[in-house]
């Protein structure tokens, strides 16, 4: 692999070789990551990366677009189809650029969005104070009702959303264990005239895939998303409008030429690859085998007792309380599962009395390890290993033995370089 990198450059080839071996090695459970396929790789690396195309297809700014134009429109329509959009714009470089152009095709400065509180699972760019939007516009929050079921405060959601009168309210999050309830969020935002914007990064895979309700089907206007976690395409962003034209041009014109500049084609085409193969029948099969890894790894920390947020989970994540339970920090706790081979965050619990430098928690899922073939019992045997490893954490022998484990597991589900999923 990288032939050409290898006899160019062999410090960077040392760096994607290491990167590799580490990949495929290791077990990887960060919930917003996964593994592309070879084609969307390939993408990746093509000439489509040679071409500017500023603007849309059929209406850019430079010539030479026959290719570019035919790539982009592929993207748009399969992002369409995968979504029930009748609008979308592949353009945005990632996640938090698309949220912006969406915050600023609706909103000005000043004006107040409600989104889901960082410590109860929401996102940085729903408000958190040292972004550029929460220094702009007026963010104010709902949180769960009880951390130990997961469910929201949806009457809170309600006085907050009549007393602060937002123009947009945002569903979403990043380490959020359950399904929000779409058809509340509409009711709320048609009562106070807001516009809703689903922010479904991490669940996108899971709604394409059938598995996870579709915030469309409850009337919401907008959906952003990465296009690189559960969807399993390319690192990159993109926005989807049900049916308001007037909305997905203000939307268009911010993308370009309001926040970014020359769309990166290579990426586009990566996306159009992957979202075809989200089209792929395989899909739902994926996605059916995320949800089952995820419950067979919470049935081993409901067996031993280690707290979950949310009580479980209904998607492909879980967060753990392991300081509450177990007396490992989630600092310590990353630190000793990196080094027996296991990836994942620690991550803050709601309301977490600990610093975000070193929470309470750690916030791990199957999209990745799904894709190497995991089932549910090789899940459940790396859940068991996770809490072996927090007990043992200063035991060389015990974490010796769990990395040789870890190394086993990872060697018996090689990556695949197609990318359909075996039942
Ligand atoms: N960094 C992503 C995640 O891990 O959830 C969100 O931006």
């Amino acid at each position: 692999m990288y032939s050409h990198i290898k006899d160019q450059d062999a410090a960077v080839y040392a760096a994607l070789e290491g990167e590799r071996k580490r990949q495929e090695d290791g077990i990887e459970l960060i919930p917003s990551e996964n593994y592309v396929s070879q084609a969307v790789l390939e993408a990746l690396g093509s000439v489509m990366t040679n071409k500017y195309s500023e603007g849309l297809p059929g209406k850019r700014y430079y010539g030479g677009q026959e290719y570019t134009d035919a790539v982009e429109n592929m993207a748009i329509e399969r992002a369409c189809k995968l979504f029930g959009a009748k609008y979308a714009n592949v353009q945005p470089l990632s996640g938090a650029p698309a949220n912006l152009a969406v915050y600023h095709a609706l909103l000005a400065p000043g004006d107040t969005v409600l989104g889901m509180d960082l410590g109860h699972g929401g996102h940085l760019t729903h408000g958190h104070p040292m972004t550029i939007p929460a220094k702009l516009f007026n963010f104010v929050t709902y949180k769960m009702k009880d951390p130990d079921t997961g469910e929201i405060d949806y009457d809170e959601m309600r006085e907050v959303a009549r007393r602060e009168s937002p123009k947009l309210i945002i569903a979403g999050f990043s380490a959020y264990s359950r399904e929000l309830d779409y058809a509340k969020f509409v009711s709320i935002a048609r009562e106070v005239g807001a516009v809703t914007m689903a922010d479904m990064a991490h669940i996108a895979g899971l709604i394409a895939g059938g598995v996870a309700r579709n915030p469309f089907k409850d009337g919401f206007d907008i959906i952003t998303t990465t296009t690189h976690k559960t969807l399993r395409g390319p690192r990159g962003g993109m926005i989807l409008v049900r049916e308001n034209e007037e909305l997905m041009k203000k939307i268009n014109k911010v993308v370009f030429p309001g926040l970014q500049g020359g769309p990166h084609m290579n990426n586009i085409a990566a996306k159009a690859i992957a979202y075809g193969e989200a089209l792929h029948p395989s899909f739902k099969v994926y996605a059916e085998q995320i949800l089952t890894n995820a419950k067979a790894m919470e049935a081993v920390f409901a067996r031993e007792g280690v707290r979950m947020l949310g009580g479980g989970t209904s998607n492909h994540l879980i967060l753990a309380d392991v300081h509450g339970s177990l007396g490992v920090g989630g600092k310590d706790a990353q630190e000793v599962l990196d080094m027996v081979g296991i990836t994942l965050n620690k991550n803050a619990i709601a309301d977490d009395p600990r610093p975000a430098n070193d929470p309470s928690g750690i916030r791990f899922g199957t999209p990745a390890i799904t894709t190497r073939g995991f089932k549910e019992e090789a899940c459940g045997r790396v859940a068991e290993l996770i809490i072996e490893t927090l007990k043992n954490k200063d035991e060389e022998v015990v974490l010796d033995r769990i990395g040789r484990e870890i190394k086993e597991l990872a060697r018996a589900h090689p990556l695949s370089t197609s990318f359909v999923q075996e039942k």
